[in-house]
């Protein structure tokens, strides 16, 4: 049996172009980590639903029906009878699926301390992400993904994305992003670093690592204030995760 891997992500408009999702780099990360052999399919922002809908995959509904990353296996079954197609479209679901085809080395998913930063990044960083990070993707985006984003987001925001970002930044997105910060060198520091639990590292070290990434590649000015004040602790977490390979292949 041989399985293929395709991994659908957004592009940025560079040359070449730039993995920055972070759900995308939720699953891409352990793809990474492990060594697994995969190719990138990229896929404009207004075309998900297009390419996503003709592959027959189902609609989730709501503002978002059909979402990025998407994983596409073909299967060989060893006899040479006809590939089997599995489709996964979470990101969480993916990095389990990568997880247990590719056991080693093993991602731990189960430890508390995942939880604890996965509500970490979605109950303190995410608001003030949504204000100096989320509203610049559109620049660094193509003009087709840029205008998609410009016209759905401000759906969900009540206002232009220019206005979201002032309100947010009025609210104390800065501070709010510094206190968040902190709270993740906390946890960092809990197992003595570099990752989460210490030496390896688990699927709540590759979200955060997707979140840095988000920042990274959004432009220059939050990457800037996070590393600012991230201290050691972030600046270890992105070293050793280029040393695990776990950021490699942005663009594979
Ligand atoms: N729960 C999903 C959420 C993924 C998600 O929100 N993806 C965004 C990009 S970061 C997307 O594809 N949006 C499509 C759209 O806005 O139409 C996951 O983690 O896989």
């Amino acid at each position: 049996m041989s399985t293929k891997y395709t991994l659908f992500d957004i592009p940025t408009k560079s040359n070449p172009p730039m993995s920055w999702s972070p759900n995308v780099w939720k699953a891409r990360g352990v793809l990474n980590y492990k060594n697994v052999p995969y190719e990138t399919e990229w896929i404009e922002y207004p075309d998900i639903r297009v390419r996503l809908a003709a592959m027959g995959l189902p609609s989730k509904g709501g503002l978002m029906p059909y979402t990025l990353p998407m994983l596409r296996a073909t299967i060989t079954p060893a006899d040479g009878s006809e590939p089997q197609i599995k489709y996964l479209t979470d990101s969480a679901d993916i990095a389990k699926y990568i997880n247990d085809q590719h056991p080693e080395p093993a991602v731990d998913f189960d430890h508390e301390i995942n939880e604890e930063a996965l509500e970490l990044l979605v109950n303190t960083l995410r608001d003030p992400y949504c204000g100096v990070v989320l509203c610049e993707i559109p620049n660094v985006l193509s003009e087709r993904s840029a205008a998609y984003v410009h016209e759905t987001r401000p759906i969900w925001m009540g206002m232009p994305i220019a206005d979201f970002k002032k309100k947010k930044i009025e609210e104390g997105a800065w501070a709010n992003l510094e206190t968040g910060i902190g709270k993740l060198r906390e946890l960092l520091r809990r197992n003595e670093g570099p990752f989460l639990l210490g030496e390896k590292p688990s699927f709540g070290d590759i979200a955060i690592i997707g979140y840095m990434i988000w920042a990274r590649e959004s432009g220059p000015e939050a990457w800037a204030k996070i590393k600012e004040v991230g201290g050691k602790e972030v600046k270890d977490l992105m070293e050793a995760a280029e040393e695990k390979k776990i950021t490699t292949r942005a663009t594979y």
